[in-house]
């Protein structure tokens, strides 16, 4: 005899799957979770999903009642053989369903238009900054920091001041990206050839992950950035310390059990036979290249390979050697393949190489993660 009754057995047996929705429920304090806005613009489509997110809920009751209730008062009882009785069509019902669900979408459309204008709003003081989409990371211009005739350039993590509205000016140099940082605002393309624009102020500091949004090619899933939000102050003081070219490399630095020369790293860097600035810019250098990402200040950058490793010189010393594998289609890796690493570039020389790159840094205190 079974202990307890086969009902209650049966019940049990959806334990796993309850436990398993409650914990994908709780997967809700991620860096992507949109229910947990810091921003103007993440917030207005917040508060417009909660309304539509009721209306949701009230078509699924209604939709599921009727459905159930039609299935239990019209079961088959024991005992009737008879056919039940065959309709078809109610005009009355079919005219209330056609209008009920017009009437919902014209609410849920009239809402969305006011929140799409409302984001639309591009204020005349906002900050400007270029946000520019490459097979596989972003590029950022500030246009209103211009140093030596040219503006402030950096990639993978976008410095803006906190409580002043930005503007995205949003541009792509290959393909469609798509620009979306889930805390601060919604998703806006970056389409070759066209200009879009993007507006969200940013209301408490911190770091806000954020991502290609548009599948853009072999190494999309691994293209992201960071918004870094700090006040004011300490950006105007980044902004400073940017336009100013690092000044010559100095120092050595230990890794992985070799120690790095800076200066011998820049010699190395700036050496055409070693490709780097066929590709890549420092300012202040006659590294000039356009094709990578722009390495001035390098040493302070919160991620290597737009977000796919956590900056360190170990990490910058693992992407000299396995770029190829550690994020497969990249650019840099039609070059610099295994083969040309391991023929051009001595274990000493890609020490010398992290020691230049992390001798570049500017001073920053950094927001909590959010
Ligand atoms: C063919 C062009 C090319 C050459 C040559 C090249 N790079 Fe790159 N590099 C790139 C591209 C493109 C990326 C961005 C890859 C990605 O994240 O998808 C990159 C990324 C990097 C990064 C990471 C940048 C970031 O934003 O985190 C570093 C560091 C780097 N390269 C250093 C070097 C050094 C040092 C050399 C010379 C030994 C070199 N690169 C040669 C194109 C190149
Ligand atoms: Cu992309």
């Amino acid at each position: 005899m079974n202990l307890l009754p086969r009902s209650l057995l049966r019940w049990l047996r959806l334990l796993p799957l309850i436990g398993l929705s409650i914990g994908l429920v709780a997967c809700g304090s991620s860096p992507g979770n949109t229910y947990d806005p810091y921003g103007d613009n993440a917030r207005r489509i917040y508060e417009l999903l909660i309304p539509i997110w009721w209306m949701a809920l009230g078509v699924f009751v209604v939709v599921e009642g009727l459905l159930i209730y039609a299935i239990w008062r019209f079961r088959r009882r024991p005992g009737s053989t008879a056919m039940p009785a065959q309709v078809h069509g109610n005009t009355q019902v079919e005219i209330l369903w056609t209008i009920a669900p017009a009437i919902i979408v014209l609410v849920i459309a009239v809402l969305t238009f006011r929140t799409q204008a409302a984001n639309a709003v591009m204020p005349e003081d906002a900050l400007r900054i270029k946000a520019i989409g490459h097979q596989w990371w972003f590029e950022f211009q500030y246009p209103d920091a211009v140093a030596d005739g040219k503006p402030i350039v950096t990639a993978s993590d976008m410095y803006i001041p906190v409580g002043r509205p930005v503007t995205v000016v949003l541009e792509s140099q290959d393909v469609i990206h798509n620009f979306w940082v889930p805390k601060l605002a919604g998703k806006t393309y970056m389409i070759p050839g066209k200009t879009n624009f993007l507006t969200f102020t940013a209301e408490q500091p911190g770091i806000y992950r954020a991502v290609c949004a548009e599948f853009c090619g072999e190494a999309h899933a691994l293209m992201r950035f960071r918004v870094i939000a700090v006040d004011e102050a300490e950006f105007n003081r980044w902004i400073e310390q940017k336009k100013t070219p690092p000044p010559a490399p100095a120092g050595t630095l230990v890794v992985n059990g070799l120690t790095g020369d800076a200066a011998r790293g820049q010699a190395i860097f700036l050496d055409a036979r070693k490709q780097c600035i066929a590709c890549h810019a420092v300012e202040g250098t006659n590294a000039r290249g356009l094709v990578g990402p722009n390495l001035t200040y390098y040493g302070s950058r919160q991620t290597i390979g737009a977000g796919i490793l956590p900056y360190s010189p170990e990490n910058l010393d693992r992407w000299l050697r396995e770029a190829p594998k550690l994020k497969p289609g990249n650019l840099m890796s039609r070059v610099l393949t295994p083969q040309w690493i391991r023929q051009n570039l001595s274990d000493q020389e890609i020490a010398d190489l992290v020691a230049y790159l992390d001798s570049m840094k500017v001073s920053v205190t950094l927001p909590p993660e959010r």
